[in-house]
């Protein structure tokens, strides 16, 4: 039977791109971002096996509420890929306005907090894995130390939740890109990474066999 992957920020980029790939491999998906038509658009293209789930990451109801929602429709979850986040476009501290680093502390690192929380029991039941987005900028010094250090929160939480959740046969993988051609970005990206990129390095993840634990796939533009 087929599986199920649970996606948050699954409304465009790598989310929708993640999306688009598990089906075409046989996923059921299960569709996670605030914009609840642009989720409906995306399953209905989608077809049966893609189920709509409204809701903000920053709120932990909001994800328990799909979780289950999605174990309902589907028997189980298999999968859970805490992919949602969000940039700022200050520089760094100094200019920086401390009100909005709140509120992406709230998506980048509670969101993520939230998503395993809220998956977990989920993905005990399935031996399941855990994909979680972090980000060149959770490995390297980037422009923007705030944003970075969120990143480098998932990249520190994904290293002991993999211990944790390897006591029962879980598995957990982090998807580091750096400058991916997405709405993240006000202006297009054609020459750096493509969404389709990302998805596929989160699929190969989620291909590996029960005796190997993919950790961390870190993905630089070419050039
Ligand atoms: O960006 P974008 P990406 N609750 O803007 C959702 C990381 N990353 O695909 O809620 C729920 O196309 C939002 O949905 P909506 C980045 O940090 C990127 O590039 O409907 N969902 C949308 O679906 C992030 O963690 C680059 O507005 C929320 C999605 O998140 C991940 O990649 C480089 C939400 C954002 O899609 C996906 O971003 C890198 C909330 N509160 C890491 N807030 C890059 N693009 O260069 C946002 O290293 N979303």
């Amino acid at each position: 039977t087929a599986k199920t992957l649970f996606i948050t920020g699954a409304s465009s980029g790598i989310g929708e791109a993640t999306a688009r790939a598990a089906v075409a491999q046989g996923w059921n998906v299960g569709l996670f971002a605030r914009r609840a038509d642009k989720l409906q658009a995306l399953a209905a293209e989608l077809g049966e096996t893609a189920l709509p789930l409204p809701g903000d990451v920053s709120r932990t109801e909001d994800l328990t509420k799909a979780l289950a929602t999605l174990a309902d429709r589907f028997g189980a979850v298999d999968a859970a890929y805490a992919n949602a986040g969000m940039g700022l476009d200050h520089p760094g501290v100094e200019k920086g306005a401390p009100e909005e680093w709140r509120r992406m502390i709230d998506v980048n690192v509670m969101g993520v907090l939230y998503t395993a929380h809220a998956a977990l029991p989920h993905l005990r039941s399935s031996k399941g894995h855990m994909l979680l987005t972090g980000s060149a900028a959770g490995r390297r010094e980037i422009k923007g130390s705030v944003y970075g250090a969120s990143k480098w929160f998932v990249h520190g939480f994904a290293e002991n939740l993999a211990a944790e959740m390897h006591e029962w046969g879980g598995r957990c993988t982090v998807i580091a890109p750096g400058m991916v051609n997405t709405a993240f970005f006000d202006q297009p990206k054609p020459d750096k990474i493509q969404p389709d990129d990302v998805a596929r390095a989160a699929l190969f993840a989620l291909s590996a066999g029960p005796t190997a634990s993919l950790r961390e796939i870190f993905l630089m533009p070419q050039g």
